[in-house]
């Protein structure tokens, strides 16, 4: 039986913001408080609720044990009460021996976190990633000693382009971000969590990262060149009702976020909408404002269609009964949701 471990880091699994808080917690963890045994666990948006609730039930395996959570976002649902009983976050932060939580996502409940004993990190300023927050609170001060070749703030950098890719795009550190977390979102679709465990790890121990990302795409390099020629080939630009839409399908092995963003920047203020279909396991499908004056009703489309949208900004599951990976099945089909959204 292994030793029980003494600090757990709990972190947002999917994305380059994730892994490189975790991989900075670590190092923190094992050199400037010297703590042994740690344990990461990735969450991922799907497993998010699950997680949080068997960690409240199990709330014994939590006792003496250090609690770091990074990257994910104090929701709602860790709060509600239910009868006779704590939320789900009073019982988790009343078990452990400290909690943790340093993040940049919005959240109305950091006061109710911090009446149970939580400890929130969320700094003073906006639009700082989580590990650029792990960098500045935990790592930064120690900086300038004898931490030559340390790359703890270059790491930090490359979350914050990531993450904030409006503000930064022009750093030296952006390109470094998508190799990234172009490894990260195939290592999700393959659920190879070992990979990314390891990669935390890699992280954490000093050790050549740059080299694991590398190899882990050299290696899948067959299939990642096919979900590029994919993307490239299953482009189209149709007219509805005046409306010029840009529709194009994505495979599930590339970064949802990086992919959408590139061609937005090719498309917006060319077509009145940007829509990209993700076939399973994914299976939504995301869709934007283009810009082009004409004002696409993008929230509206999104709510009928049982999704979700904001300013513009929206998507929606797509039914598991359609072949999505056959770009002209998926596009004559999501030219009809969009034509009976209009019919209606
Ligand atoms: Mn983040």
């Amino acid at each position: 039986m292994g030793e029980i471990a003494k600090a757990v880091i709990i972190t947002h699994g999917e994305d380059v913001d994730g892994i490189i808080s975790a991989g900075l917690l670590c190092r923190y963890l094992n050199e400037v408080i010297n703590l042994s045994n740690l344990e990461s666990i990735l969450v991922s948006h799907k497993n998010f609720d699950n997680l949080f609730c068997k960690l409240a039930r199990n709330s014994s395996a939590l006792k003496g044990k250090r609690l770091f959570i990074a990257d994910l976002a104090l929701k709602d649902s860790l709060f509600v009460k239910k009868e006779g009983e704590g939320s789900v976050i009073e019982k988790i932060v009343q078990s452990c021996s400290s909690l943790y939580w340093l993040d940049h996502h919005k959240t109305s409940k950091q006061m109710d976190f911090e009446s149970y004993g939580g400890n929130y990190i969320s700094g003073s300023e906006q639009s700082k990633s989580a590990s650029m927050l792990v960098y500045e609170e935990c790592l930064a001060f120690r900086m300038g000693e004898e931490m030559v070749a340390d790359d703890s703030e270059e790491l930090a950098l490359i979350a914050q382009c990531n993450d904030y890719p409006e503000i930064f795009s022009e750093h030296s550190c952006f390109k470094d971000g998508y190799e990234l977390q172009r490894a990260i979102s195939f290592a999700n679709y393959r659920d190879d969590d070992i990979f990314l465990d390891n990669l935390v790890k890699s992280i954490g121990f000093y050790q050549n990262w740059r080299l694991m990302i590398d190899d882990y795409l050299v290696k899948h390099k067959s299939l990642l060149d096919f979900a590029d020629a994919y993307l490239e080939k299953n482009q189209d630009i149709v007219l509805i009702n005046d409306y010029f839409i840009f529709i194009f399908g994505v495979h599930p092995t590339l970064p949802q976020k990086e992919t959408l963003r590139n061609l937005r920047g090719i498309y917006q203020g060319k077509v009145s909408a940007i829509v990209g279909i993700f076939f399973a396991p994914v299976l939504n499908a995301l869709v934007f404002q283009g810009y082009d004056g004409k004002n696409f009703p993008v929230d509206d489309l999104c709510c009928r269609m049982n999704g979700g949208s904001r300013d513009g900004d929206g998507g929606f599951s797509l039914s598991g009964e359609v072949d999505w990976s056959d770009f002209k099945i998926a596009k004559k089909k999501m030219v009809e949701i969009i034509v009976n959204y209009f019919a209606v």
